[in-house]
């Protein structure tokens, strides 16, 4: 028997959510191994906690989970100074950033081994590896180094999430008490995180899911999750549902399900989905998920552009007439829309580039003019090495390159990079990225988004008078004063924190 030390790094100023990532590896591990969980959104220095777990125990592995942007300070940091005081230990990174960046991850030196996608078979197979001296191997799902040469194993598709074993809430709160997770939100005052399906049917060229799980989605059963919530939710609380899945509503049927039998609890709830997706749902199944305490739903809408549609290979059917006519529809049922928009996609030339932002902002005032509730979330092109895409070519040809050493993604440079604030993308010249920033600016002064819940009517109310003229004229260049009653009131953009 090993003993482990899972490690979430901090990933939010506020508001820590139930930290799924490292209580499902906790899951794989659970009455196997000794572990202890650190969650570094919990802790003001999560170093000194995880220092005084090595002052008193053995520690053989250090799991920690990692997500591009922020998280990856604490893991750095953290790793790096475990390997230097606690040679002896594993290192064991999982997660997004890791997945999709193993080469620079495992150059640094500080980590031993990447766990690339799914960590439920691997992670106990690797710890036995670890204990009896065996090989690597046959592990899946794992990347590390053998004679300065990356080693990456076969990789396991999506497993039966009805078959794994149920998260360790019980364990979880031993360490930290589940409902200090169960946050006030838009939704509800205690809030739960929930995660029910890995992967996504679809490959858009942008995506960091699309290089880990290569267009296959599989779910938790409606009873599965309803079972789930109901345990939560008598043991901690709960009268809201963040759904993490990358695209929760894929399958109607579940949807349909689920709402049927979570309509009793009094619960509201938020997920992800696809327009076109959706757009196929019948009345009455978009009728009973409102019901059944669906509130808002957040959308890829990407671009109004039918073109750039199918540069970022968003594949199934969308196009722009359709975001545009489902804004209207999903109206009807009361559930409010959160669309999210890539702007500054490569083009032909810099002109095509800018008339493209042009567009884009145009198409979001019409969505806003057909419905109004519409939230809207403007992120910034940030290129995915999804390397087999015609845009990744695209991408190379045009010279980015990405860091070479794992330090250099956590610069402030590269952290705005993650965030999608300021990709550094060669084709983005800077009056293209104040265009957008200044645009989104006016257009959050004009239309406050409902999600922060500290942000008074009447705060709202004074923004969107001053914001009105900007936005009617379309004059959004240093839109200072807005800026300044933001900051003033500590405005929150739900695309930087989240949710
Ligand atoms: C929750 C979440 C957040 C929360 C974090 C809350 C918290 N408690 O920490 C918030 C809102 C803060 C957030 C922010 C961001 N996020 Co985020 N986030 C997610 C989300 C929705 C869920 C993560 C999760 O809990 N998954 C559930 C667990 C069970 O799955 P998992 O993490 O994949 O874990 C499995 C494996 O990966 C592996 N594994 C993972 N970690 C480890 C560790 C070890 C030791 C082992 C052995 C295995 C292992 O095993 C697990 C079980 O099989 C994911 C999307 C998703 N559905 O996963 C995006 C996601 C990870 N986020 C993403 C991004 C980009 C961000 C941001 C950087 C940018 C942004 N604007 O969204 C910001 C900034 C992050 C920050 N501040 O550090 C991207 C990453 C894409 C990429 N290119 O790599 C994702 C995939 C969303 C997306 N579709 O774009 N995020
Ligand atoms: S539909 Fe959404 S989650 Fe699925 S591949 Fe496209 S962007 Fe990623």
């Amino acid at each position: 028997m090993l003993t482990v030390l899972l490690f979430n790094p901090r990933s939010a100023k506020s508001k820590p959510r139930i930290p799924n990532s490292i209580l499902q590896v906790a899951a794989s591990i659970h009455s196997k191994h000794n572990y202890f969980i650190v969650d570094g959104n919990m802790e003001t220095d999560p170093f000194e906690k995880i220092k005084d777990y090595f002052s008193k125990n053995k520690i053989d592995v250090f799991g920690c989970t990692v997500m591009p942007g922020p998280q990856l300070k604490q893991a750095v940091t953290v790793s790096k100074q475990i390997r230097s005081l606690f040679p002896a230990t594993k290192i064991v990174w999982g997660g997004y950033f890791p997945s999709n960046q193993p080469q620079v991850t495992l150059e640094s030196g500080f980590v031993d081994v990447v766990v690339n996608g799914m960590g439920d078979i691997c992670f106990p197979q690797l710890l036995k590896a670890f204990e009896t001296g065996g090989s690597l191997h046959d592990i899946p799902n794992i990347i590390y180094k053998k004679e300065n040469a990356l080693v990456n194993n076969i990789k396991d598709g999506i497993y039966d999430l009805n078959e794994l074993p149920p998260l360790p809430y019980k364990e979880l709160d031993r360490f930290y008490p589940v409902k200090n997770y169960l946050g006030k939100t838009y939704l509800g005052s205690e809030t739960i995180a929930y995660h029910s399906s890995f992967g996504c049917p679809f490959t858009c060229s942008f995506c960091g899911i699309v290089p880990i799980y290569n267009g296959r989605w599989k779910a938790r059963s409606a009873q599965g999750i309803y079972e789930d919530i109901k345990f939560i939710k008598n043991n901690y609380g709960g009268n809201a549902i963040e759904f993490h899945d990358n695209n929760f509503f894929v399958s109607e049927k579940r949807t349909v399900e689920f709402s049927q039998l979570i309509r009793t609890e009094d619960m509201t709830w938020w997920g992800e989905a696809r327009i076109d997706t959706m757009d196929k749902y019948k009345d009455e199944s978009l009728a009973l998920i409102r019901e059944a305490g669906c509130k808002m739903i957040f959308f890829g809408a990407e671009t109004g552009n039918d073109a750039v549609l199918k540069q970022m290979d968003k594949g199934g059917t969308q196009t722009g007439e359709q975001v545009l006519k489902f804004a209207e529809r999903i109206a009807k049922f009361d559930i409010i829309p959160e669309y999210s928009f890539v702007l500054g996609l490569p083009g032909k030339s810099e002109e095509a580039v800018n008339r493209q932002i042009d567009e884009d902002i145009a198409f979001i005032k019409k969505i806003k003019g057909a419905n109004p509730r519409t939230e809207i979330i403007i992120y910034v092109y940030s290129p995915v090495p999804t390397e087999k895409s015609e845009l990744y070519k695209q991408i190379v040809s045009s010279g980015f390159t990405f860091p070479k050493v794992l330090e250099d993604w956590i610069s402030p440079v590269w952290e705005n990079f993650d965030l999608r604030k300021n990709p550094l993308t060669p084709w983005l010249k800077p009056y293209m990225i104040d265009k957008i920033r200044n645009f989104e600016t006016v257009l959050n002064g004009y239309f406050p988004t409902v999600s922060d819940i500290r942000f008074t009517p009447y705060k709202k109310k004074i923004l969107k008078l001053y914001s009105a003229p900007r936005y009617k004229t379309g004059f959004y260049d240093f839109p200072i004063g807005i800026k300044a009653l933001q900051k003033m009131w500590r405005y929150r953009q739900p695309e930087i924190e989240g949710f």
